[in-house]
């Protein structure tokens, strides 16, 4: 029988929030959820973040985190897995920006750049969110967007404003 050939894996990163429910323990289900997606390895997970919401006034702080992966899932089906995945912890889709109980965002799927009606990569709001970009530099110091600027130079990589280190480890 001949080897099965090895899978091509691109370097993803997701953004995990959430801010209804039980945040902390919606994150850590999260990731075992993100660690038992076909053809994936988790290689790194950041620390935990509370942050002040952006978005609607009157919401609760967010729970914030990053997940490396490892995929040789193609972009759109991995964002229907993580879509699954928001469904099977309660996600509803009601307010733009409104709390919710998980939200996971592709942040970056390799160097690729993909403008479809469903999917957007890197993600638009990356550059702009200190509560994205400070857990994600954690994981890789030196990620610089498609065009070369490194994202450690962007001013939200270094604003710690509304942003608070809760645990370095914090799943299991
Ligand atoms: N979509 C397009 N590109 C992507 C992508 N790269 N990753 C589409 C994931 N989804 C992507 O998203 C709406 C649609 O975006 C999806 O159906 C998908 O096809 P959604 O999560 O259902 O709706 P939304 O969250 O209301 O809008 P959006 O633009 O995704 O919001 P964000 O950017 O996810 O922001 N404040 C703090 N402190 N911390 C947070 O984590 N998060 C948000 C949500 C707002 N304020 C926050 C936080
Ligand atoms: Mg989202």
């Amino acid at each position: 029988m001949p080897a099965s050939p090895a899978l091509f894996c691109t370097r993803a990163f997701i953004g995990l929030g959430a801010n209804l429910g039980q945040p902390g323990l919606t994150l850590k289900s999260a990731v075992h959820a993100l660690r038992k997606l076909p053809d994936s390895h988790l290689k790194a997970i950041s620390s935990l973040y509370r942050s002040t919401p952006l978005g609607p006034a009157g919401q609760p702080d967010y729970l914030n985190a990053v997940v490396w992966l490892e995929t040789a899932l193609p972009p759109h089906t991995l964002l229907a897995a993580l879509q699954a995945i928001e469904s099977a912890h309660g996600r509803l889709r009601e307010i733009h920006w409104g709390a919710r109980t998980l939200d996971l965002d592709v942040l970056l799927y390799g160097n690729d750049v993909i403008a479809t009606s469903d999917l957007t990569v890197p993600h638009p709001e990356l550059k702009n969110r200190n509560f994205v970009l400070i857990p994600l530099l954690e994981l890789q110091a030196d990620l610089r967007l498609t065009y070369a600027m490194p994202l450690s130079s962007l001013p939200a990589a270094r604003d710690h404003h509304g942003i608070e280190l809760i645990a370095s480890h914090w799943t299991d």
